[in-house]
């Protein structure tokens, strides 16, 4: 059967991998599970076949025979219950691993979105500058949260899961904020995260996306 999933025509982030469709591009190369991709515009995106699919109009989107799936943390956990190297098999450890990946997306996530919006909407405002500090503030506070958590383990529970995948891609969206170095562990895990095979193929894929769009301007 055939997965599909879906992808910016152009990336925004111009192949950084900083779009939510990297975080299941990762999951299924972790899984080892061939996948297409359909990419769309952003015009695309909000036309009926793909709000059939999405109904807020966004990427990624997730298709296997007649299941179709939104949300990048639905769509990773789906991945993860199906295919083998995500979730421990202990029972306990599984719960944890979803309490991880939930609070990649609840918890850490949130704050880390309000700085892109302060960046990207908001730069003209005239509390523009006063505001950011907090911004920055806030997410500090959970980075501290986290950094302590974390301590010196290489991941969040014993091994690898699908909650390290969430939080890496999350914490990857600080990469040019300066504020993940302030925390060297955390900086050294995504790091960790970003020396994986599956992700390097995963980032390479959504790069050549990237590349290509860019030679056909
Ligand atoms: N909660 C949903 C999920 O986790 O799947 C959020 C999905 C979402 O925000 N999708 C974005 C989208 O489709 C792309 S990932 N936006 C188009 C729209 O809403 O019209 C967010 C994103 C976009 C661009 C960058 N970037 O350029 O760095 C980073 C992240």
């Amino acid at each position: 059967m055939t997965l599909t999933i879906t992808a910016f025509e152009r990336s925004p982030d111009g192949g950084r991998g900083q779009a939510r469709d990297m975080r299941v591009r990762w999951a299924l190369e972790e899984a080892g599970q061939p996948y297409e991709v359909r990419l769309v515009s952003f015009e695309e995106m909000k036309q009926p076949a793909h709000l059939a699919v999405h109904p807020f109009g966004q990427i990624p989107t997730f298709e296997e025979g007649g299941l179709a799936l939104f949300e990048s943390g639905a769509i990773v956990l789906h991945i993860a219950e199906h295919y083998a190297g995500l979730l421990p098999d202990d029972a306990n450890a599984r719960a944890r691993a979803i309490s991880w990946m939930f609070c990649a997306v609840n918890t850490v996530e949130p704050p880390i979105i309000d700085l892109q919006v302060a960046l990207f909407q908001e730069g003209n405002e005239s509390w523009h500058e006063q505001r950011l500090p907090m911004v920055h503030d806030r997410i500090r506070d959970r980075l501290r949260q986290l950094s302590a958590r974390l301590g010196d383990n290489d991941w969040l529970d014993d091994d690898f899961s699908a909650g390290d995948v969430m939080m890496v891609t999350v914490l990857r969206r600080l990469n040019r904020s300066g504020l993940l170095v302030e925390f060297p562990n955390l900086a050294a895990y995504v790091a960790r995260g970003e020396a994986h095979p599956a992700f390097k193929r995963a980032f390479d894929a959504q790069l050549a996306v990237a590349t290509a769009a860019s030679r056909s301007v």
